[in-house]
């Protein structure tokens, strides 16, 4: 299959070099990255440790096949305009957060497929990411159900080696996903500790707490997720990922923007919206905006 991986961060190298072992991959990022990568090959360190070939490149190939978007949740509509001219048959979003299939399938007139993925990726120099924790893509129709293609795309990843479960009921995963987020990504920033200190006493109590409130947000705009279900999947990901340092300790440790707004933020304004509490949330989310401030990455 012909797919193009827009976004060479740690995530979209790892996924894009696993993909690259058994399909024709595009790796659209930033230099020196990119350059290195299609120069020298991409390697993969740590787990599933190999190098593949792949072609990497600054911009959108003419023929981008299935476009895997990686890019941070705030970098969605301009992934969305430069793939606008492209030549795309369809569109899966591995990212963070809410609400970024919807921003492409309204800016793109191609099929868009909603996905998870909790594999655990550090892009440590330019060529090289490590997998730092085997995790599972979860893919499927953006408002559930059953559909060909996510089946055609769910068997592209098993035939390269990924885990992968195609799955039927996507709004609610992407709300599980999100309240792994919520726990593990801002808690890990601003603590600065790996992924898998929050399976100890204090981390956990603030990381399921902001899983908790998710989960009752969720409930609240008619999804079925259970606190107990939240809670074990935080704590599941935090141990299978024991090692990793989150994207959002990764943003706050390179003076990065983070994806606050897309997730802690999401749970806060829903929240408000449908009259559930969310103290918690409210406060990672404070905590990153006055650090964000504090930079100049946010007005
Ligand atoms: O999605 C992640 C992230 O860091 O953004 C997890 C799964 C929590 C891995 O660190």
């Amino acid at each position: 299959m012909r797919i193009t991986i827009f976004g060479a961060g740690s995530l979209g190298s790892l996924v894009g070099g696993l993909l690259a072992r058994e399909h024709d991959v595009v790796l659209v990022g930033r230099d020196p990255h990119v350059s290195r990568s299609r120069d020298s090959g991409l390697t993969i360190d740590g787990e599933l440790a190999t190098t593949v070939q792949l072609d990497a490149r600054r911009d959108v190939p003419d023929r981008v096949g299935l476009a895997v978007i990686c890019v941070k949740a705030f970098d969605t509509t301009t992934a969305a305009e430069a793939l606008s001219g492209a030549d795309i048959d369809a569109c899966l979003s591995l990212q963070n957060g809410l609400g970024n299939e919807a921003t492409l399938a309204d800016q793109l007139a191609v099929p868009v497929l909603a996905g998870t993925c909790t594999y655990g990726a550090l892009l440590e120099s330019p060529g090289t990411v490590t997998c730092t924790g085997r995790g599972t893509v979860v893919l499927g129709a953006r408002d559930g159900g059953s559909l060909p293609l996510a089946d055609r795309v769910g068997d592209a990843f098993a035939t390269a080696g990924l885990d992968v479960t195609v799955a039927e009921d996507m709004p609610r995963r992407l709300w599980e996903k999100l309240a792994v987020n919520a726990g593990i990504n801002a808690t890990t920033a601003l603590a600065r500790v790996d992924n898998g200190v929050l399976c100890s006493d204090d981390g956990n109590a603030v990381a399921t707490a902001a899983a908790r409130e998710t989960a009752a947000v969720a409930r609240a705009t008619g999804i079925d997720l259970p606190t107990s279900t939240a809670v074990e999947a935080t704590e599941r990901v935090a141990a299978t990922t024991a090692a990793n340092v989150s994207s959002m300790r990764q943003d706050v440790r390179d003076g990065r923007r983070t994806e606050v707004d897309a997730i802690n933020g999401y749970v806060v304004d829903k929240g408000n919206e449908f009259g559930v509490e969310t103290p918690t949330n409210r406060t990672l989310c404070r905590l990153l905006r006055a650090w964000e401030r504090g930079r100049g990455l946010r007005p």
